[in-house]
């Protein structure tokens, strides 16, 4: 019998499929690719995969808007190839978790595709249609139906010139938001789940989840939001994140689809915005709902008033004080997962560490260690485990993500700062993520022979799974040690957290305790030397460090020294 919180000791690898091995040399990333490389995700001793999403899409989101939620898109691969996947990885004992992204669909889903075709389809109310705002001239800007701004720029309705109503969009308008009040819906994403299920895969990562259930009025009137600062739109998200049904809606999907079935499952809600408090009840195993949520606050902290884009310095300090809040608050209820970075975030070497060649393999490993540490279940994003950094873009048109190419033409049609709109985009766009998978030196990093569909990164001659595979020291063994550490000591999965240090602004310190078992770990967490003295250690086994002769919890801690220690 398979325990039913076995997440709790397992590890995630997230594969970008896009991005992460090219079989056919057309420069997209596709699943025989991922095939051709499952002995390198195996190396790592992860649990579980979990794959963005492969199904039919028009690739407006990368993917995130599919049309076919029961097809493999040709330029991935096909079912066949998907199915050799999923045997593939379960012979290696990995699971494999979908994306699952039924906030909205691609506007070329067929669903969509009869909603628009008049007001009287049977799927209209599939979506959201609103007529335009009264004394408004409908498709002239001010005229949408609230004053929602979307994700992605712009506001959150498209005119629809044949059928005379606005349909909603929270991303971009090639993602119409499903319309989750209405229970067809709903059926016929459990019925699609559950095939998906029947087919072998082991759980869902749900793409925004939080976002699903929207504030509507009784009599089907949604409302205006705040005005954002400088612009003419407002901030919808009081009306869509976490909204009035979002735990009915989850707790109907735990019962539809997962309850009674044979099995270890792993579910994982996206959601923007969501509080400690919120978490607690949607990780709460009692309340059926599920197993954890990515929240978001730890990659919100360096942000400014205006948004992602709007850069603000990451603070040591800011960042213990949230991550120990997540962790006290799920401490007694509910489950955290960790992670530094995903396809939607900077990467963390660059973003939390130190990329620079003296200090990139080593603030790397600190980095790893801390996040591996915690309690939780840690995703580990392809690349990560490399070391691999942000990509030095220099000029727009290497862009390939929506999101930075509409920021930069919102910016500049606002005659706002494009340079200062620049900087965000490269410190913050979502393409650092995307750039290819780095297996070797060669020309494309060994990620296709073809033209790769979004630049490799230059640094690829030094940063390369091949010229890590062996060594030792290198960022990849030392992700080998974290993966197999939560796997040999109970204390790393299941021990309380205590932080230790909170006030100091460059040592991350916390202990671990289960069971009579006490782990310490100490993080200098910065380029420079840094003086620590945690009483009673001395004696204490090292159970892993970044240095390959750790001094310990007193004295002097090198650059990105870590070290965990067990007594
Ligand atoms: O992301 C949702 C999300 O809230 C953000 O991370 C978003 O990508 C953006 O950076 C907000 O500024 C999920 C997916 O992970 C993302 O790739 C999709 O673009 C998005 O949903 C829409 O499906």
């Amino acid at each position: 019998s398979i325990e039913p919180d076995w997440w709790k000791s397992a590890v995630v690898y997230q594969i970008y499929p896009r991005s992460f091995a090219d079989s056919n040399g057309d420069g997209v990333g596709d699943i025989p690719g991922i095939l051709s490389r499952l002995d390198h995700v195996a190396s790592l001793g992860v649990d579980v995969v979990w794959l963005s999403p492969v199904y039919r899409s028009p690739m407006d989101d990368n993917g995130y808007d599919i049309s076919d939620y029961e097809d493999v898109d040709p330029l991935f691969g096909s079912l066949a190839d998907l199915d050799a996947l999923i045997a593939g990885l379960h012979e290696r004992g990995i699971k494999l978790v979908m994306d699952l992204v039924v906030n909205h669909t691609s506007d070329e889903h067929a669903w969509f595709v009869e909603s628009r075709s008049s007001r009287e389809s049977p799927k209209r109310d599939w979506y959201w249609w609103r007529p335009a705002r009264e004394g408004a001239v409908a498709g002239q800007p001010g005229a949408e139906p609230t004053n929602w701004a979307s994700f992605f720029s712009g506001p959150a309705w498209h005119w629809d010139e044949a059928t005379g109503e606005y349909y909603l969009h929270l991303f971009s308008r090639k993602q119409p938001d499903l319309n989750w009040e209405n229970p067809e819906v709903r059926q016929a994403v459990y019925a699609m789940m559950r095939r998906w299920l029947d087919r072998g895969v082991d759980g869902f990562r749900m793409d925004v989840v939080n976002l699903l259930s929207k504030d509507v009025g009784a009599d089907g009137s949604l409302r205006d939001g705040e005005a954002l600062p400088g612009q003419a739109l407002g901030d919808g998200t009081p009306f869509y994140m976490g909204g009035p049904r979002i735990h009915e809606f989850l707790h109907e999907m735990h019962m539809e689809v997962f309850a009674g079935r044979d099995g270890a499952f792993l579910t994982v809600g996206e959601m923007p915005g969501v509080t400690i408090e919120q978490a607690r009840l949607f990780t709460d195993a009692e309340r059926r709902e599920v197993d954890m949520v990515f929240q978001f606050e730890h990659v919100d902290l360096d942000s400014g008033p205006a948004g992602k884009f709007d850069l603000a310095p990451m603070d040591l300090v800011e960042l213990k004080t949230s991550l120990n809040r997540w962790q006290e608050g799920l401490a007694d209820v509910g489950w955290n997962s960790l992670y530094w970075n995903n396809h939607d975030q900077p990467r963390a070497v660059s973003r939390f560490g130190d990329d620079s060649p003296q200090w990139r393999t080593l603030s790397a490993k600190a980095l790893g260690t801390v996040l591996h540490l915690h309690r939780g279940t840690p995703y580990v994003y392809q690349g990560e485990e490399i070391g691999m950094a942000n990509m030095p873009f220099t000029s727009d048109t290497e862009l390939r993500d929506i999101e930075s190419i509409r920021h930069l033409a919102d910016v500049a049609a606002r005659h706002e700062d494009t340079d200062a709109a620049w900087q965000g985009v490269l410190v913050k766009g979502r393409d650092n993520a995307r750039t290819p998978m780095q297996w070797d030196a060669s020309t494309n990093a060994g990620f296709t022979t073809g033209d790769p569909w979004l630049g490799v990164n230059p640094d690829h001659a030094s940063v390369n799974v091949a010229a890590q595979q062996d060594d030792p020291d290198s960022v990849l063994a030392h992700y080998r040690r974290l993966v197999a550490l939560r796997h040999d000591e109970p204390v790393v999965a299941h021990g309380d957290f205590t932080m230790l240090l909170p006030e100091h602004p460059r040592l991350y310190v916390f202990t671990r305790d289960h069971d009579g078992v006490e782990l310490l770990v100490v993080a200098n967490l910065c380029s420079e030397d840094t003086e620590i003295g945690i009483e009673g250690w001395d004696d204490a086994e090292v159970l892993l460090g970044t240095y390959q002769d750790p001094r310990g919890a007193s004295g002097i801690l090198r650059p990105w020294e870590a070290t965990v220690l067990r007594r």
